[in-house]
C-alpha cells in the first residue's frame, strides 16, 4: 500500500513595507501592497508534514506536537479546499488512474523552531509550509530541482494565493529573497498574490539581525489589531492612498540597485508609520516597549554619526506586531552592530536565550 506523504519547510519573512489592514477579511485581501525579505537561514522556519490516507476518519492538525481544533470554514479549511480543487482539476480529472487524494482526509503536523505568535511571523512561515507541503503531497509542487515543470505544477505565485487564505503575510514566504505582495484590485482576490522582486543571491551582503526582546505571545493579535485600525484610524487612509504606493516603487528600485541608504530610509520610515497607525487606532495598540525604543535610539544615533562621517547609513530597524527588532545591515557592519547592541544590553544571567538578544547574524 503506497504511503502518500510530503514534508517541506518555509522560512519567516520580515516586511520592509508593512501589511496592516484588510479590505476583505474572508479572502484576506489587503488594503495595501507590502514588501518583505525572506530569511534564508535555518533559525526561523516552519516544517510541515502532511499525509493523506483513505483510512483517516477526519482531517487533523498538530502544531508543535499538540493537536489543534480545525475550525469549520476556518483558514486551514479554506486553504485545503483550494488545494483539493487544484488536485482534482489538474490531476485526478485528467488521469483516471491517479489516486483520489482530494477525497481523502489528511493529517498535518507542523513544527516551528522559534516562539509561536511572538511577533516573529509564525503564521507566515506556518501557512507557507502548510501550503507547499500539501501541494507537494498532491503532486502540484514545482519546487523540485528538476528544471522542466510538470503540467500539473502550480507556480509559487499561484500557491501564494492559497497561502494568503491562511494568513496574509504567508503568501510572501513562498518565495526566497525580496518579495512583493501585490494588493490587487479584483473582488475575487485572484490578482492579490506574491511575486519575487529579486532573488536572495542578488544582494547576498544584506543581513538581518533578529533581536528577541520578548518571546511571549503578543497582547493584540495582528488579525484583530489591523481590523481595529481599518475601522478607526484616519492616518491609515493617508498611508494606503498617499504613502505606500510611492514607497513600493521606491524600495523596489532601491533593491534592484542595491542602494542600501534608500532601502534603509524607507524600511525605517515604514516601520515607524506602521506603529503610528497602531497608535492612531482606537483604543490604541502598542507593540513596541522601552527596549524596542532604546534600539531605535541606538540605530538612529549610529546612522546620524555615520551620515556625518561617510555620507551613508549603517542600519535600518523594523518592528512587527511585537517588541522584537529586526536590524538590516550590510555584511561589513554586522560585527559593529552586534557589539553595539550587546554593549547597551549586556547579557543577563537569567536570560533564557544564549545571548541577551538572541542575535542571529544570519544572512537575509
Ligand atoms: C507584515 N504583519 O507585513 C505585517 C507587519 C505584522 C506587522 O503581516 O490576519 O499574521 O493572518 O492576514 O499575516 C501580520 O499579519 O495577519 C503581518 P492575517 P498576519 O508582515
Amino acid at each position: 500500500m503506497a504511503i502518500y506523504q510530503a514534508t517541506t519547510s518555509a522560512p519567516v519573512n520580515i516586511a520592509c513595507i508593512k501589511y496592516w489592514g484588510k479590505r476583505d477579511t474572508t479572502l484576506i485581501l489587503p488594503t495595501n501592497s507590502s514588501l518583505s525579505v525572506t530569511l534564508s537561514q535555518d533559525h526561523l522556519r516552519s516544517t510541515t508534514t502532511s499525509q493523506a490516507d483513505p483510512s483517516f476518519k477526519e482531517t487533523r492538525l498538530w502544531l508543535n506536537g499538540k493537536e489543534e481544533d480545525i475550525k469549520s470554514g476556518g483558514r486551514l479549511e479554506r486553504c485545503l479546499k483550494e488545494l483539493k480543487k487544484m488536485r482534482k482539476e489538474r490531476i485526478e480529472d485528467k488521469d483516471h488512474n491517479a489516486p483520489k487524494l482530494s477525497e481523502w482526509n489528511i493529517h498535518v503536523a507542523s513544527y516551528n523552531n522559534f516562539p509561536t505568535a511572538a511577533g516573529l511571523a509564525s503564521s507566515a512561515s506556518g501557512f507557507a509550509a502548510l501550503t507547499s507541503s500539501i501541494a507537494a503531497l498532491y503532486d502540484l509542487n514545482n519546487f523540485s530541482p528538476s528544471s522542466s515543470a510538470k503540467p500539473s505544477a502550480a507556480s509559487p505565485s499561484e500557491l501564494s494565493l492559497v497561502a494568503r487564505l491562511g494568513s496574509g503575510s504567508a503568501c510572501r514566504s513562498l518565495f526566497g529573497g525580496f518579495v512583493a505582495w501585490e494588493a490587487g484590485s479584483l473582488p475575487s482576490g485572484t490578482d492579490s498574490l506574491a511575486v519575487q522582486v529579486a532573488p536572495q543571491e542578488h544582494w547576498p551582503t544584506l543581513h538581518a539581525l533578529i533581536c528577541v526582546v520578548n518571546d511571549a505571545k503578543k497582547g493584540t493579535s495582528s488579525t484583530s489589531g489591523m481590523q481595529r485600525t481599518v475601522e478607526t484610524s484616519a492616518l491609515l487612509q493617508h498611508r494606503i492612498k498617499e504613502v505606500v504606493p510611492q514607497r513600493m516603487d521606491a524600495i523596489i528600485k532601491a533593491i534592484k540597485e542595491k542602494d542600501f541608504d534608500t532601502f534603509a530610509k524607507i524600511t525605517t520610515a515604514d516601520s515607524n508609520q506602521f506603529h503610528a497607525v497602531a497608535l492612531d487606532t482606537a483604543p490604541p495598540i502598542f507593540y513596541m516597549n522601552d527596549v524596542s525604543r532604546s534600539i531605535i535610539s541606538i540605530i538612529e544615533e549610529l546612522n546620524r554619526v555615520s551620515l556625518l562621517n561617510t555620507g551613508h547609513l549603517v542600519a535600518a530597524y523594523t518592528f512587527d506586531a511585537g517588541p522584537n527588532a529586526v536590524i538590516y545591515t550590510e555584511e561589513k557592519n554586522v560585527k559593529q552592530i552586534i557589539e553595539l547592541v550587546l554593549r547597551y544590553f549586556p547579557q543577563a544571567e537569567s536570560n533564557p536565550f544564549p545571548d541577551p538578544f538572541q542575535l542571529f547574524g544570519g544572512k537575509q
